[in-house]
C-alpha cells in the first residue's frame, strides 16, 4: 500500500509538471523541427483530440496502416485516449490519406492542415506519411514520448490551426555511428534509429570495422568475428552483429524510413582483420590486437589475390542481408602505400561493389581514383582539395569541423576530440551544404552526414551527449530550406525540444548558447 502511494504521487507530481507547461503559450512552430519547408499558422480554435475523434487510414498500404497504428499510440499516450478507427462523421476527425497522384510532393513530402473541424494529412507515399505523423506527434504534448505515464482520467489536447506543406532539401540526411571503436549491442543501435528518425533523417550509416575490432559475422570468414570482433577500445571486450542481428536492424530501419548503409574500411583501418587472418598481411604475420586510438598504420595487402577473395566475400555476404543499395568502403587515411597502390586497390574494390549491384561510398581520398558515375565521395577533411571533390560524380558533406559530432563543443566537453574544432551548437547549425565544395553541381551533392566517431564515446549515453542537440542542427540543415533557416530563431526552437528529449531519455547536452526550456 505505501509502495503503491508513493509511486502515485511521484507520478502526479510529474503529470502536473508537464501540464504546467503544456498551459503555456506555445505556438506549434516553436516545436517543429526541422523546419517545415512552408508553415502558415492560422488563426482560430485549433483541433481538439476528444473521446469522439475518430481516426482513419484512407488507404490498404501495409505501412501506411501501421504509421496510422504509431500515431493512435502517441495520442494515446498524450490524452489517454484510444481512438476508434473507422470515423462515423466528416466532422472530428484525423485523416491520413495515401494519394499517388500527388507527384508534386515527392516520395517524402507531406501536407498536413489543421483546423477545428479536421486534420488531414496527405502524402503520395508512405515515407511523406510518416513525415506528416514526426510533425503531428511534436505538435502533441511532450510526455506523449513517455510510455510509463497513466492517465486516471483522460486528457483533452488541442492541435493548433496550421497549414504545412513539407518536402526534404535533401534525399541524403544522414547519421554515422562507429561501432567499431566502441561495441553497441542492437538496442541502442535502435534507439539511436528512433531517434534520428523522428528528426526525419533518413540514412544510418555503421561503421562496421576498424582496427579496434571487426563487428559484423562474415560466414566464409569466422575469425573476423571470433578473433577480431573481441577487442575495442581501451581493451573492455568488443562485440559483433550476427547477420541475424544485422537482418533485423535493417528491418528494424526500414519500418522507420532510415536505410542502413554498412561500411567495412579499408585498405586501412583493418588490424581487427589483419590479426585475424595472417594471409591478409604481406609478411603472412598476424600482427596483435589494437585497441589504441592511433590511425594510418594498418593496411590489407593491396599485392596478394587473397585481399581481392576477401573483399568480395565480405561484399556478397553483407549486400546479401539488405536491399540497401549501398556499399561503404571507408578508404581513408591509408598512410603505408603509395598513391599509385591506393588508387588501384579503390578502383579494383570498386569493381567487385558495382558487380555485386551496389554504388560505392568512401571516404574524400577515393576522389583521387578513377570513379564510377555511381560511386559517391564523402567529404569529411576540412582540407581536402576541393578542386577534385567538385569532380565527384557523387557528394555527402560531412566536414568535421561542422558535422563531426565527435568533436567537443567547447574546452569544458569532458569527452570528445578536437581534432577538427571545438564545435558548438551554432557552428554545427550555421553553414550551407552548397558552399562547402565550390564547383560541384548542386545535383551531385546528395545531402549531409552527421558522423559519431566511438573513440571516446564507450556508451549510447555518451553517444547522445555528444550528438543531442547537434544531431537535430545537422538534421534541419539536411531537411529545411537554406532560407527559412536562421540562427536564431532556431535557437529557440532548439531549446523547445528539452521537454520532449527529457521525456524520450535523451542524455542531450543543455549547451549554453541554446535557451533550454
Ligand atoms: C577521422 C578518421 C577516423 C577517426 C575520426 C575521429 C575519418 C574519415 N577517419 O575521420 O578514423 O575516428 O576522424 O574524429
Amino acid at each position: 500500500m505505501g509502495m503503491r502511494g508513493a509511486r502515485r504521487d511521484i507520478r502526479g507530481a510529474a503529470a502536473g509538471a508537464v501540464l504546467a507547461f503544456a498551459c503555456a503559450a506555445r505556438p506549434a512552430d516553436a516545436q517543429i523541427l526541422p523546419q517545415p519547408a512552408q508553415l502558415e499558422m492560422r488563426s482560430g480554435a485549433g483541433f481538439e483530440i476528444g473521446a469522439s475523434t475518430a481516426i482513419a487510414v484512407t488507404s490498404s498500404d501495409a505501412a501506411a496502416l501501421r504509421i496510422g497504428r504509431d500515431l493512435t499510440e502517441w495520442i494515446r499516450r498524450s490524452t489517454g485516449l484510444k481512438l476508434t478507427a473507422s470515423p462515423a462523421t466528416p466532422a472530428n476527425r484525423i485523416d491520413l490519406s495515401l494519394d499517388p497522384a500527388r507527384k508534386t510532393l515527392g516520395i517524402e513530402g507531406y501536407e498536413l492542415t489543421v483546423d477545428a473541424q479536421r486534420v488531414a494529412l496527405t502524402a503520395a507515399a508512405p515515407a511523406g506519411l510518416f513525415y506528416g505523423v514526426q510533425t503531428i506527434r511534436q505538435m502533441l504534448p511532450p510526455w506523449s514520448e513517455y510510455e510509463a505515464v497513466l492517465f486516471l482520467e483522460p486528457r483533452k489536447v488541442t492541435l493548433p490551426s496550421v497549414a504545412i506543406t513539407d518536402a526534404p532539401r535533401f534525399a541524403w540526411r544522414g547519421a554515422m555511428l562507429d561501432v567499431a571503436r566502441h561495441f553497441f549491442v542492437p538496442d541502442d543501435v535502435k534507439r539511436y534509429i528512433d531517434l534520428i528518425a523522428l528528426h526525419k533523417m533518413n540514412r544510418l550509416h555503421l561503421h562496421l570495422a576498424d582496427d579496434q575490432g571487426w563487428r559484423i559475422e562474415i560466414k566464409k570468414w569466422p575469425d573476423l568475428t571470433a578473433k577480431g570482433g573481441r577487442t575495442e577500445v581501451g581493451g573492455t571486450p568488443g562485440g559483433f552483429y550476427t547477420q541475424q542481428q544485422y537482418k533485423d536492424l535493417v528491418a528494424y530501419a526500414e519500418e522507420r524510413f532510415v536505410t542502413i548503409v554498412p561500411e567495412i574500411d579499408m585498405p586501412g583501418h583493418t588490424n581487427a582483420a589483419l590479426s585475424s587472418y595472417p594471409a591478409l598481411n604481406c609478411d603472412g604475420k598476424a600482427p596483435p590486437p589494437f585497441t589504441g586510438t592511433d590511425v594510418g598504420f594498418s593496411s590489407l595487402c593491396v599485392d596478394k589475390d587473397i585481399t581481392y577473395r576477401f573483399v568480395e566475400d565480405v561484399v556478397k555476404e553483407i549486400a546479401a542481408l539488405s536491399p540497401a543499395p549501398y556499399f561503404h568502403i571507408g578508404g581513408d587515411e591509408v598512410k603505408t602505400l603509395k598513391p599509385e597502390q591506393y588508387r588501384m586497390f579503390v578502383e579494383r574494390v570498386q569493381g567487385i561493389v558495382v558487380k555485386h549491384g551496389r554504388q560505392m561510398l568512401g571516404w574524400d581520398e577515393i576522389a583521387a581514383a578513377e570513379l564510377h558515375p555511381s560511386s559517391v565521395v564523402q567529404h569529411w577533411r576540412p582540407d581536402a582539395a576541393k578542386a577534385e571533390l567538385a569532380r565527384a560524380p557523387r557528394l555527402i558533406l560531412s566536414p568535421a569541423d561542422r558535422a563531426y559530432l565527435d568533436m567537443k563543443y567547447d574546452a569544458g566537453t569532458p569527452i570528445g576530440l578536437n581534432w577538427a574544432a571545438m564545435i558548438p551548437v551554432r557552428a554545427a547549425y550555421e553553414w550551407d551544404p552548397a558552399t562547402i565544395v565550390p564547383g560541384a553541381p548542386p545535383s551531385a551533392v546528395l545531402g549531409v552526414e552527421a558522423p559519431v566517431w566511438s573513440e571516446t564515446t564507450a556508451t549510447i549515453r555518451d553517444v547522445e551527449f555528444m550528438a543531442f542537440p547537434r544531431l537535430a542542427a545537422i538534421a534541419e540543415i539536411a531537411w529545411s530550406p537554406q532560407e527559412r533557416r536562421s540562427w536564431e530563431e532556431f535557437r529557440v526552437r532548439l531549446g523547445a525540444q528539452a521537454p520532449r528529449w527529457t521525456a524520450l531519455g535523451i542524455n542531450f547536452h543543455r549547451a549554453p548558447d541554446v535557451p533550454w526550456k
